[in-house]
């Protein structure tokens, strides 16, 4: 499992290695679409073979991988020094054929982030991007057994990231809300007790136009999140995550459940490494407070789904993570 423990001279060593460039913008086209429906479709789904081109069928059984976006007043603090950052997450895939896409199933993660108060009914998106070079580890070279340079895991494979490759914006399809999933957590944060909203399917359903056409061979990547900030909105999502593994950096190996991508996030205004101040509080400069709440806040408008995804994370987790998705046809 992997487990936080903190060690900021260890952290800074890391981001003086790393460097402050990894994120950036994309160039490309960002076509705009209507006609994105989004539902609950139960707690079970069997893959119709005829329809669904492409999956990952598999879900860790613990585990909150969140996608959220709340306004600047209700940013979770987190004494290592940050406001968890609002998060978009997605999926690197492979077009086995030439398909035209209807929709991608989802499933909500299993543990009790899975829906939050705010999010039944709430704006979302899907975003699409087409992903080009290759994919190659940046391996640290961290020996097995040992924890990540950074501090952040005791795991060696939570320093990797990928490079070599560029996610071009593509599509942007928008109009559908977050499903009517009760909520596993409260108003206040404190969770509900129901866990109907966990380990949930949804179909996100693409309307006409906004149907996709994919082409064998290339690779793509979609990512959804909420469209705009709001107070309690955050949901996760079911991922076969293996970056706890004890194994060499592998993309492909047996650990990896889908070779055909990877998991990817955007994260706050995309500022890699992130500003840290670790405190039991936030920082009283005003300053500092500023830029802490930018980097974690989304860039505005069109700025936010022109940033670059990214596998780099504190720790690394998106690298050896996919998310349970099917990809269907009509
Ligand atoms: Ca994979």
């Amino acid at each position: 499992m992997i487990r936080r423990s903190l060690s900021v001279s260890l952290i800074s060593i890391f981001l003086l290695v790393i460097g402050a460039s990894l994120a950036g913008a994309a160039d490309g086209p960002l076509v705009k679409l209507a006609g994105l429906e989004v539902t609950a479709i139960g707690k079970s789904y069997r893959p119709d073979a005829a329809r669904v081109v492409v999956q990952q069928a598999h879900s860790n059984s613990g585990g909150n991988t969140s996608a959220r976006n709340v306004g600047e007043d209700d940013l979770d603090w987190k004494e290592s020094g940050y406001f968890q950052r609002n998060r978009d997450l997605g999926q690197v895939f492979t077009a086995e054929r030439d398909f035209r896409l209807a929709a991608i199933v989802l499933r909500t993660g299993p543990a009790e982030a899975a829906v939050l108060a705010g999010s039944p009914g709430a704006a979302v998106f899907v975003q699409f991007f087409e992903v080009r070079g290759e994919p190659r580890i940046h391996d640290n070279g961290t020996p097995s057994g040992t924890p990540a340079t950074h501090g952040f895991s005791t795991n060696h494979r939570c320093d990797d990231y990928l490079t070599g490759v560029e996610y071009l914006p593509w599509r942007l399809v928008t109009g559908g809300k977050f499903p009517d999933l009760p909520p596993t957590r409260d108003v206040q944060g404190q969770p509900t007790g129901n866990k109907d909203g966990c380990l949930a399917y949804m179909r996100w359903r693409f309307v006409g136009e906004a149907q996709p056409e994919l082409v064998k061979g290339k690779r793509y990547a979609f990512m959804v999140g909420f469209q705009s900030p709001g107070p309690g909105q955050g949901f996760t999502l079911g991922n076969a995550n293996a970056a706890g593994v004890d194994a060499p950096p592998s993309l492909n190996d047996a650990h990896d459940r889908y070779h055909g991508g990877w998991g990817l996030r955007r994260e706050g205004d995309g500022t890699v490494p992130p500003s840290m101040i670790p405190g039991l509080q936030p920082p009283d400069d005003a300053t500092k407070m500023l830029q802490l709440r930018r980097e974690s806040l989304f860039a505005a408008d069109d700025a936010r789904f022109r940033l670059s995804p990214t596998t780099v994370g504190f720790p690394d987790v998106d690298t050896y993570r996919d998310l349970e998705f099917y990809l269907e046809t009509e």
